[in-house]
Parts: structure tokens; C-alpha cells; sequence
């Protein structure tokens, strides 16, 4: 079956074209790119279309007008015959005769989505069932000189899950999968392929499953030998030297002869040795040292630094292969020691515990295959600029481009990776088992260079959902289940998840941490909110209801899932809209909310702490500050619970299409208010302050490693700008810790009816100058008696990157929103902040796409403050 690291697939070798394909040559070794000059058409049907490749169904019909924007208002609905109907796709390419002189001439296709029969010259070469691999093939038999055909049948896997779920017998729990608004009534077959869930819908989004060609297609010749994998594999790493093994998995069509490796840091050569080869695989393992090692850190502990190694094979004393990758040296433990509460659950990289800031993050697209480089930089982008340091690869996607990893090595991010399970229970057939170990070593092989990959989680929330060690836990599903049936179900799960990944990562990617689920706290028992080991996914704020505040009750030792829903900003909404739909329960409103309880809980939560305005843009722009005000009370929780906490993701960094969701930048990458204010919770040292039952509650937080003096200063003053009380305390800065600084009585600086014309400015200083400060109010935004009056300066600059904007306020005003309506697209420094009187803030504006040396169009910029909504 596969599989093959296509990640370096195309070696910098000479370049020339041929026909269809684009060549890429050396003496031994030849790669044509077939992405080119395909056509498609609905099996039955006689027209072929042009298509893209790589692409899905839904896309190249969007191209060729067949289909409106899916999208667009409640077009998604109309789209739902697509899956259920095969497609078929084809290209002909030109074959040089000499390129049939080669000994081995192998077909990859490194990604099918999802059931594909692959024809060369009308010979079934490849049967495709995984999304989530790669298929090779040798094909030489099959290929001629001049003009070759390829054409690949995509069975419509609505239609290939129906005869799963038959030969099942039973339907198994899928309870994100829309299968009533895909026509399917109760019939949920996505878990019967190994095909992203998502693409099934899923509470942020819609039901459109693709089929296509999901990554690009290549043959590639050589002769007698080639280099097919490289592990650099780390034994132990000192501040003297690191202990190497290059793991190099030959292949050769010779035996009986030798060959030579060689390891390379750039011109430096670490390591040469003589291999016997036989005839088929051979696996060679080369050891070799770096000494005075660089680390890989995350940012705050250092630079991410990347060792650039190669190793070469040559036969016959000329290179053969070879095969690059950048490794990061780090050492990296998951520790959980037990306590007198429970265990820890934290991640220690080269020592040092770390507390893991980031966010959980799904498919950038429901057409996963339009994402662009600049897509996935902008995405990582926003990681690194909100002080994260590490994301999680939720199990309904899929397993990443190489480019997101390789953007993560260099900014220091960790990866949580999940295998691609979630809310599901999954067959335990023998092919369906054998088909996900193959993805996994696939898929692990494909990764395991990566420094950024910081664990494997074998899936989401199914350990929780099922709850096989408590009766009356879970989502309900056992019970749906007569007992055969039960046991037949958890028997599917223990196999893949306690069974074989385990193995899979043990065998290939040894050393590092595999979890079985998220969330999950022991072996033999059931994770739940107070869970005091392992992993918590909080949901009570949201499904139950819970106030914010209970984000401080309810904190685990990692926190990694939480989240609050928001509207996308008025620009987005106003991609899918028309100007009748601009009513959050409008159908088309409400066809980009896919959570049951959307609405009704935004609405409850903002009752609680906002006046709810009338008007539509002013109800998104509320809603985007009561989802940041929930989130950054959860950060600053979980944070000033360290080091019992040590981990805080929150629920969700992006989206697939543009939606009412629990995201911080949504599908157009545009910051809502929540991402600014992460940013601002995710600081290196910041302070929390809970207000609750009267009292204040301040606390220090600091992921530094040295600990610090200050001094705490807090100013209440009024909306004017008039100081009624001002504190200065010394106070000890905790190393990578938090650690409570004062608790006092609200009563004790401001009678009941000043609450609400007053705000609390928590500065902490240290070294003389402003290390983080919060503005704290001590009622809920509704009751503050907002200055009306506020008039905000603006003063537009330009910078060599674009506009500086600088504001200056005669009160306070509170949570001041910019936006360009009509200019520039671009990205604010900061926005939805509070302005204190008399203060003046700068401002950044870089525009999109922003070359630098074209005359910028003046942004126009609106400020609007959330008095203007009351
Ligand atoms: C979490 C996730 C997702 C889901 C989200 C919002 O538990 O794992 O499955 O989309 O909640 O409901």
C-alpha cells in the first residue's frame, strides 16, 4: 500500500518540462508532477470539465459556474446531492521513452479523498480507502512511450458508508454528523471511513463532503536504489553533545552490493558508513553526534533552533538520494507525578515545566485543499503574536500539510497532535483496524522529524462520551446498546486506541508521550470536570450554563478545552448575507450557527453582562466582547492556578467557512475581539483579578524562570479621570509560578453606587517601569454608568509598514472598536480596548498584502466605543 514521505519529494534537482508533466531530474532519480491538465465530470455524464489538482468535486464545480458559492446564505443546502453522486477525473501525460529505461517507476499519489480507484493506461493500479495517506504503486509495466492516460474513479462516499453501516448492522454514535441535512435521515456513515469527520459538519460547520484528489500526484523513476525515509532519531541530548541515529530506510532493486551513507549538518559531514543491501527494504541506522548542541525552545524559554541534516545515499560513488530535514534538538516529558491532590499533567521542555498557552485548532477550510501557504503563515502568525505556545490538532480534521509543522519548528510551537478520531465510536473490523494502522505508522513516520510535535492523543472526548467505567456517565450512548453489542463497541475502541496507536508510536516514534484521549485522567476510570489528573475539557460555562466566575471553580491540571461562542465581525457576516438576513435568528443567520443552543446561550450570557443592543452590528460587536471577556477570565483562571494548572487552551483559534463560533480569528483570519484579548492573558507576567462576593482578588502570574520584586500599584479612579484611591505595594514576583498578591473588600475603596462610574487600574512595575496592566471594573459592563460626551482624537501617520493611529480620549472610553469600513483591509495592533482619559494610545494599521513599496490607500477608520451601543 504506501507511502512515502512526499515531503521532499521534489529534490532540488535540474528542472525541465515534459507533455503534462513538470520533470525534475538527476541521473538516478526522475519525479514528474501529474497535477496538470485534468478534467472531471459526474460518472454518467458526458461533459468533462477542466478541474484543479490538487482540489475537490465542490471546488472545480464552484469554478466552472455549476454551482453557486457554498457559502453563500443557505446555498450549502443545495449542494447536498454532490456526495452522493461518483466523479471521475482524468489527465494524459507525455512519457519520454528514455524515462522507461529506468529500472523502478512508481505512481504517488499523496493524498485521495476518499474511496479511488486509480487507472493507468485502463489498468486499476491503486483501490484508495484512507483519506489520510498516501498511495504508491510501481507502474512501469503499465506505462508507454508518448502519450499515457490517468483517470481516477471517486465512489461517493455517502453511498460506499451506507454499505458500511449495513454490514455493521447498527448504526454507531456520530453525533456531529449532519446526515438530516445531507438527506441521509438517521443514517451516519462518516465513521465508517477514515475520512476527515468534519467534512460531515460540525457545530461550527457545514456538511459538505468532498471527493477529489486532496494532494498532489507524481511518478517517480529511479534506478537500483533510493532513499525512501529518514528518521534522525535522538538517544540523549547534554549540553556537551546530542547522541544521534539516522534511521535510513533504503529501497533497492539490487542485492548483494554496497552502498554508502552519509549524514550531513550543511557542509559539515557527522557521519559516513558502508551499507550492505539486499534487494527490496533495508533499514540502516547511522550513528552520529552533535556536540555543544543548540536547543529548540518555545519563545519563551529561547529560540527554536533547527539543525538543517541530510542524509545521502550514494551507489557506485555517485549520489543516488538524499533527504533533508530540519530537527530541532529538545528534550520534552510529559510529567505526571503524583500529589496529594491527584497527578500533574505538564509538559517539561529541556528541564523546565512549561505552562502551555495556546488553542485548540481545526481545518482552516471545509475544501481543505484551497488553503494557501499565506493561509497557513497568517494562522501561525496569529499564534505567535498572541503569546501562544502551543496548538492542538483536534481528531475531527486531518493530519496537517508539512508547511504547518514547518511553520511551527520555526516559531517555537508545540503540537498536541490528535489522531483523527472525535465524538465517534468507530468499527473494529479487521480491515477497517489494519486501514488505521497504516494511517498511523503513515502518519507518525510523516511527523516524527518534526521538534514541534509535542505528543500524540489517540483521540477527542470519545473516552469521556462512551464512559465505559461508570454506568450513568457519558453522552448516553452505551445504553443504546444491547450488551453483545457494547461489548463489540469497546472492544473496537480498546484496540485502536489502548491497542495499536499506542504501538504505532512506541514502534516508530519512541520516546515520545501518546495520551489516549482528551480529555482523559487514569487508566479505568472517567475524567470530569474536577478531574485532579490528566486533561479537562470545562464545558460548564456554555452547555450548563455556569457563570464566568466558575471558570475559577472548576480547574484541572491542564485545561484543554474550554470556549465561548461569538458572531464573526460585520465584514465577515456580511460575505454570506443580504440585508433581509440581518437578524441573528434570520435562516440564513442561523444557517451559520450550528450550535443547537447558539443563540440562546449568547443571548443568556449577554443579559448578564450587557445591555443588549438592537441594532445587528452593534449586537456582533458585544457579542465579540462578551466571548473575549469570558475567555480571558478562563486564561487568567487557569493561569493563576499554576503550577497545580499548567496548561490552558481554550476552544477554537479558527474556522472552516465563515460562522457564528467558538473561534478568535475567524474563516477570513480577521482577529475578533477574544484573540486581542488572549494576547493580552497570555503575556509573559500578567495580573488576574477576580471580583466576586464583594471582595477583590489580585494575583501575579510569571512564566520567567527567575523570580522578581515589583511593586503592585492600584489606582481607582472615575470615568473622568479623577483619582479617588491609589495603593503602592511591594510585592515578590514568583519564578514560573503564580502567586496571591492582596484580597480586600470592594466596600473598602468604593461604596456601593461608585462601583459603577469607577475602574480599577492594576499596574504591576518592576524595574520602575510597567510590566502588565489590567483595568479591572467592579460591577458588570451593564451597570457602569458609561460617560456620554466621549470624543476621541484620531491622528493618522504613515510607517514604512503602513498607518500609525493615535488616540486620545477626554473619557473613558470603554472597549474602542476600529474599523475601516471601507478601505484598506488590514490588521489592527490592537483594538476593543479601553482608553483611559487624558491617555494617549498608539495604534498599528498593517495593511493585506502589503508589499511595501506601493503608495498605500489612506485607511479610513471609524472609532466607535461600547457607550455608543447603550
Ligand atoms: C469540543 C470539541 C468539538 C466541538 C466543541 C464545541 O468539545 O471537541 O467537538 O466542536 O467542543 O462544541
Amino acid at each position: 500500500m504506501i507511502k512515502n514521505n512526499w515531503h521532499f519529494a521534489l529534490l532540488a534537482l535540474g528542472l525541465m518540462l515534459t507533455g503534462a508533466g513538470c520533470k525534475t531530474q538527476s541521473a538516478m532519480m526522475t519525479t514528474i508532477n501529474l497535477n496538470n491538465n485534468w478534467t472531471f465530470r459526474q460518472v454518467g455524464q458526458t461533459t468533462w470539465l477542466p478541474a484543479t489538482v490538487p482540489g475537490t468535486v465542490h471546488t472545480d464545480l464552484l469554478a466552472n459556474g455549476k454551482i453557486a458559492d457554498p457559502f453563500y446564505r443557505t446555498n450549502e443546502k443545495e449542494l447536498q446531492w454532490i456526495d452522493k453522486a461518483n466523479w471521475e477525473y482524468q489527465t494524459t501525460f507525455d512519457i519520454d521513452p528514455d524515462l522507461l529505461d529506468y529500472e523502478a517507476i512508481e505512481l504517488e499519489c499523496l493524498g485521495l479523498d476518499t474511496y479511488a480507484d486509480v487507472y493507468l493506461n485502463d489498468s486499476l493500479v491503486i483501490l484508495a480507502d484512507n483519506f489520510f495517506v498516501a498511495w504508491e504503486k510501481e507502474v512501469k509495466k503499465w506505462l508507454k512511450p508518448g502519450i499515457n492516460h490517468l483517470r481516477i474513479l471517486f465512489h461517493s462516499p455517502t453511498q460506499m458508508g451506507l454499505q458500511l453501516l449495513e454490514k455493521q448492522g447498527y448504526p454507531l454514535p456520530a453525533t456531529n454528523d449532519q446526515s438530516e441535512l445531507g438527506g441521509m435521515s438517521d443514517k451516519r456513515v462518516s465513521v465508517f471511513m477514515r475520512k476527515p469527520g468534519y467534512h460531515f459538519g460540525w457545530d461550527w460547520g457545514p456538511r459538505l463532503v468532498s471527493s477529489g484528489i486532496a494532494r498532489p500526484i507524481q511518478l517517480k523513476a529511479w534506478n537500483h536504489v533510493r532513499l525512501h525515509e529518514v528518521f534522525f532519531q535522538q538517544n540523549s541530548l547534554s549540553d556537551e553533545k546530542a547522541q544521534l541515529t539516522a534511521r535510513c530506510e533504503v529501497e533497492s532493486t539490487i542485492g548483494d552490493a554496497e552502498a554508502l551513507l552519509q549524514i550531513w549538518y550543511r557542509d559539515t559531514l557527522l557521519a559516513t558508513q558502508t551499507v550492505a543491501l539486499q534487494q527490496g527494504s533495508n533499514e540502516f541506522h547511522v550513528p552520529f553526534e552533535i556536540f555543544q548542541p543548540q536547543r529548540w525552545q518555545t519563545r519563551e524559554l529561547g529560540t527554536p533552533f533547527l539543525y538543517e541534516l541530510t542524509a545521502k545515499l550514494s551507489y557506485h560513488r555517485q549520489l543516488s538520494d538524499e533527504r533533508t530535514h530540519r530537527i530541532g534538538l529538545r528534550t520534552l516529558r510529559v510529567v505526571q507525578t503524583p500529589d496529594d491532590k491527584g497527578s500533574s499533567f505538564y509538559l517539561e521542555l529541556n528541564g523546565k515545566p512549561i505552562f502551555s498557552k495556546g488553542a485548540n485548532y481545526i481545518p482552516n477550510d471545509i475544501f481543505q485543499t484551497r488553503v494557501t501557504a499565506e493561509n497557513y503563515r497568517r494562522v501561525i502568525q496569529s499564534t505567535v503574536d498572541a503569546n501562544m505556545n502551543l496548538l492542538r490538532i483536534w481528531g475531527g480534521g486531518f493530519y496537517e500539510e508539512d508547511l504547518f509543522y514547518d511553520l511551527c519548528d520555526e516559531n517555537g510551537i508545540l503540537v498536541w497532535q490528535d489522531f483523527m478520531f472525535a465524538c465517534s465510536m468507530y468499527p473494529g473490523d479487521a480491515a477497517f483496524l489494519r486501514n488505521v494502522e497504516q494511517e498511523a505508522v503513515y502518519n507518525v513516520k510523516r511527523l516524527r522529524n518534526h521538534p514541534c510535535i509535542a505528543l500524540w492523543c489517540g483521540n477527542n472526548e470519545i473516552d469521556v462520551a462512551w464512559s465505559q467505567y461508570q454506568e450513568f456517565s457519558g453522552w448516553g450512548w452505551k445504553q443504546q446498546y444491547n450488551n453483545q453489542q457494547r461489548k463489540d463497541i469497546w472492544q473496537a475502541y480498546d484496540a485502536i486506541f489502548h491497542k495499536i496507536l499506542p504501538t504505532v508510536v512506541g514502534a516508530y516514534h519512541p520516546g515520545i508521550f501518546y495520551w489516549p484521549s482528551s480529555p482523559f485522567a487514569t487508566p479505568g476510570t472517567h475524567a470530569t470536570n474536577n478531574t485532579p489528573s490528566g486533561d479537562i475539557h470545562y464545558w460548564g460555562v456554555w452547555h450548563a450554563e455556569h457563570p464566568f466566575t466558575a471558570y475559577y471553580d472548576n480547574i484541572g491540571r491542564y485545561m484543554s478545552e474550554y470556549g465561548f461562542q461569538s458572531f464573526p465581525e460585520w465584514k465577515t457576516v456580511e460575505s454570506y448575507t443580504e440585508p433581509q438576513d440581518l437578524d441573528i435568528e434570520s435562516e440564513v443567520m442561523a444557517a451559520h450557527q450550528r450550535s443547537g443552543i447558539g443563540n440562546l446561550r449568547i443571548r443568556s450570557y449577554m443579559q448578564q453582562h450587557y445591555q443588549t443592543p438592537s441594532d445587528f452590528k452593534n449586537l456582533l460587536y458585544v457579542g465579540q466582547l462578551l466571548q473575549a471577556e469570558g475567555i480571558k477570565m478562563a486564561i487568567e483562571a487557569h493561569r493563576s492556578a499554576m503550577p497545580y494548572c499548567m496548561g490552558s487552551l481554550y476552544w477554537q483559534i479558527n474556522d472552516v467557512w465563515p460562522v457564528a463560533s467558538w473561534s478568535s480569528t475567524d474563516y477570513f483570519q480577521r482577529w475578533k475581539a477574544v484573540h486581542y484579548f488572549v494576547k493580552k492573558a497570555f503575556e509573559p507576567v500578567i495580573t488576574t483579578a477576580l471580583v466576586k462576593d464583594g471582595q477583590v482578588q489580585i494575583k501575579v502570574v510569571s512564566d520567567h524562570l527567575t523570580a522578581q520584586e515589583g511593586h503592585l500599584v492600584l489606582t481607582l479612579q472615575d470615568f473622568s479621570g479623577k483619582v479617588h484611591w491609589t495603593k503602592d505595594t511591594l510585592v515578590q514576583i514568583p519564578a514560573n509560578s503564580a502567586a496571591e498578591l492582596l484580597r480586600f473588600p470592594i466596600a473598602n475603596i468604593a461604596d456601593s453606587n461608585a462601583v459603577k462610574q469607577m475602574v480599577l487600574v492594576v499596574d504591576l512595575q518592576a524595574k520602575g517601569q510597567s510590566v502588565f496592566r489590567n483595568l479591572v471594573y467592579l460591577t458588570a459592563p451593564k451597570n457602569l454608568a458609561l460617560p456620554k460626551g466621549v470624543a476621541i482624537q484620531k491622528e493618522i501617520l504613515p510607517t514604512p509598514e503602513g498607518f500609525l493611529i493615535r488616540l486620545k480620549s477626554n473619557l473613558l472610553g470603554k472597549n474602542v472598536y476600529l474599523e475601516t469600513p471601507n478601505g484598506q483591509e488590514g490588521h489592527f495592533s490592537d483594538n476593543y480596548f479601553d482608553l483611559l482619559p487624558g491617555e494617549t494610545v498608539e495604534v498599528h494599521f498593517t495593511p493585506n498584502n502589503h508589499a511595501g513599496s506601493e503608495r498605500l490607500q489612506w485607511p479610513e477608520v471609524t472609532v466607535r466605543t461600547l457607550a455608543q451601543t447603550y
